[in-house]
């Protein structure tokens, strides 16, 4: 019975592991490439309070695309580099998913981690394919159903492997990449995301269309920005806005 529950459990993870997408030599090229990425250790405001995130991130991508992430970071994209455009050109062949911007992750030592979260930031727009590639150090990654009471799931990301969070797996999924107090080694994860503030502004329109005497709100170049002022703001330039049928809010 438990072992069926498992199988399930496993087998209906909105998620694809490919352990070596990356041979050996291109992982090790790769990871030295990107040790000399812009990487910073930002701030996040857990209750108001300053904290350290703990671990060093960077954003590349197309110029101008920022990223905000937990209300308190805001990431600015340098522009693509020819190794990181390489492999999300790779990713997309492999996956059929396109990206706008990578997002990477340097976790110095297995004292370096990431809580449980989900990556539903509206600039991805709707139900975003995120990629990952794992680089050096093996870490345990888990995840698990948003259901109070769920078990997680662990996976072991191995160097050059490629790990793919399927749509739907952001609204019905939160993971993370817990400390390990054994590794010492560095592990740098690029992960490939879109950024279709289009397609976001396109939801909060469509929101907007439906539930006209409701708010939504869409965060966009960093700033919050309310359904109404939105439509207000297209009225006044006399774009037309259409709300389409088949919108499932
Ligand atoms: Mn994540």
């Amino acid at each position: 019975m438990q072992q069926l529950s498992l199988f399930e459990t496993t087998n209906t993870l909105p998620i694809e592991y490919y352990p070596g997408f990356l041979n050996n030599t291109e992982a090790n090229t790769l990871f030295a490439q990107c040790k000399a990425l812009a990487w910073q250790q930002n701030k996040s405001r857990m209750l108001g309070k300053p904290l350290q995130v703990p671990r060093l991130e960077c954003m590349y991508g197309e110029p101008g695309a920022s990223y905000l992430y937990s209300n308190s970071v805001t990431l600015e994209a340098h522009p693509w580099t020819n190794e990181l455009l390489y492999v999300c050109d790779r990713i997309t062949v492999k996956t059929g998913f396109a990206f706008d911007i990578v997002i990477g992750n340097r976790y110095r030592t297995g004292l370096d981690s990431i809580g449980w979260h989900s990556d539903d930031e509206p600039s991805m727009g709707y139900r975003p394919a995120i990629a990952s590639v794992s680089l050096e150090a093996c870490r345990k990654f888990s995840i698990k159903p948003k259901i109070k009471g769920s078990k997680s799931t662990h996976f072991w990301l191995e160097h050059g492997s490629l790990l793919l969070m399927l749509p739907r797996c952001q609204e019905g999924y939160t993971h993370q990449l817990p400390k390990d107090d054994k590794c010492s080694l560095e592990r740098i994860n690029l992960t490939f995301r879109p950024n279709e503030w289009k397609s976001a502004l396109g939801q909060v329109l469509a929101y907007a269309g439906f539930h006209p005497n409701k708010t939504a709100r869409i965060h966009l170049f960093g700033t919050i920005l309310e359904s109404s002022i939105i439509v207000q703001t297209c009225a006044s330039l006399g774009v037309k806005v259409t709300f389409e049928e088949d919108w499932h809010g």
